[in-house]
């Protein structure tokens, strides 16, 4: 049996940009995504299609995604089984529960926990859905699964923290539960739960966002087909990425030692740019670190004007440290001397926030000294 396992995509999702236009741009890329993944279901030979909540970002959805939404999910001709999350609960004005959706879609609508049987494919799907914002217990605690079918868990839900308020999953009653496989929503940057889910050999994955939205979102995100064969009690279960972002959030840090103009760095920031295989389609984020010429102040949003071609945006960071090892500064008996004496201990010592402000007047002040514009 082949299973589509997505989630957490938060259509209509209002997004932190203050052009209108690409916060526009971006709704539209959500929903291309949600249909190129009806398009690989049925493209596939995908027999069910789980969605483990979060499909859309509120209560609300516009008229457009709404309409989208339905003919889609007819589209995909498979079974559908959506479990709501803690964005889009199955409540009295939701979504779920105001519009009728074609027989293949199935939809879990209480806390308690459930199940769909599909007969053809020999499966059974548990699940539960949120009915508000927050999930204090969890639904699966306690229980197992019943039979040799294959078992499936589609659900939302957190196993990272056990005092969560989005429906707390420990790991012990996930695998306690005997899933032969459990597709779980709520986390958008997963890697570090599934490897915790995955050393405690538990059959689970979170999908993560098929789309990141922000740089606490980063890296190319998707989807998992996961293909699982059962003989008696004994199931084979293939779990394979399948990448679905159109767009790209990447955060990297880029040490330019040694930088002693802004051309420096400009041009060690194309390099860089050069050598990954960053396109149009990556919003990048670089923080410029090392130590540099100590009156270099690095003017970000040249840097970025210079740098951003062949990128879909560039922001630029400056977390470079003045390059101080000669002592030359120590034993100057002048200003710029004295101005370093006044501010030395802080940025050797100060707290993180208080490190950069010194370091920043340090600049400031060695580059008016220096005669340079600031
Ligand atoms: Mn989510």
């Amino acid at each position: 049996m082949k299973i589509l396992h997505t989630g957490d995509l938060h259509l209509d999702s209002p997004f932190a940009t203050s052009q209108a236009e690409r916060g526009e741009q971006a709704k539209r890329e959500l929903r291309k995504i949600f249909s190129d993944i009806i398009a690989y279901v049925k493209n596939n030979s995908v027999d069910l299609l789980l969605i483990s909540g979060d499909l859309f970002d509120s209560g609300f959805a516009t008229r457009e995604t709404a309409a989208l939404l339905s003919s889609e999910l007819e589209r995909a001709e498979c079974p559908v089984v959506i479990a709501p999350g803690n964005h889009d609960p199955f409540d009295e004005n939701s979504i779920w529960k105001k519009k009728t959706f074609s027989e293949n879609v199935h939809i879990f609508v209480s806390e308690q926990l459930s199940y769909f049987d599909f007969e053809e494919l020999g499966a059974r799907v548990y699940g539960y859905a949120f009915t508000s914002q927050y999930m204090k217990g969890c639904p699966i605690e306690a229980k197992t699964v019943e039979g040799d079918k294959i078992n499936i868990l589609c659900a939302h839900g957190d196993t990272a923290s056990p005092l969560s308020q989005y429906c707390p999953i420990a790991p012990a009653a996930l695998s306690a539960f005997g899933a032969d496989y459990a597709a779980l929503g709520h986390i958008h940057s997963p890697e570090a739960a599934n490897e915790a889910l995955w050393q405690k050999g538990i059959s689970a994955a979170y999908c993560g966002c098929p789309q990141g939205r922000d740089f606490g979102e980063c890296g190319v995100k998707g989807a998992w087909l996961v293909e699982i064969e059962k003989n008696g009690n004994e199931a084979n279960v293939n779990r394979q990425f399948v990448p679905f972002s159109i767009s790209v959030y990447e955060d990297r840090e880029l040490k330019v030692d040694g930088a002693e103009t802004a051309a420096d760095m400009i041009s060690e920031l194309r390099t860089f740019i050069e050598n990954e295989d960053f396109g149009e389609t990556t919003h990048l984020r670089v923080a410029l670190s090392g130590y540099t010429a100590p009156g270099l102040v690095a003017p970000c949003e040249e840097i970025e004007v210079q740098c951003k071609e062949g990128l879909l945006s560039l922001t630029v960071i400056d977390e470079t440290v003045p390059q101080m090892s000669s002592n030359e500064l120590e034993c100057d008996r002048g200003i710029r001397g004295e101005v370093y004496r006044l501010l030395a201990e802080t940025i050797e010592n100060g707290t993180p926030d208080e490190r950069k402000n010194a370091i920043a007047a340090l600049r400031y002040a060695l580059a008016a000294l220096g005669g340079e514009s600031i």
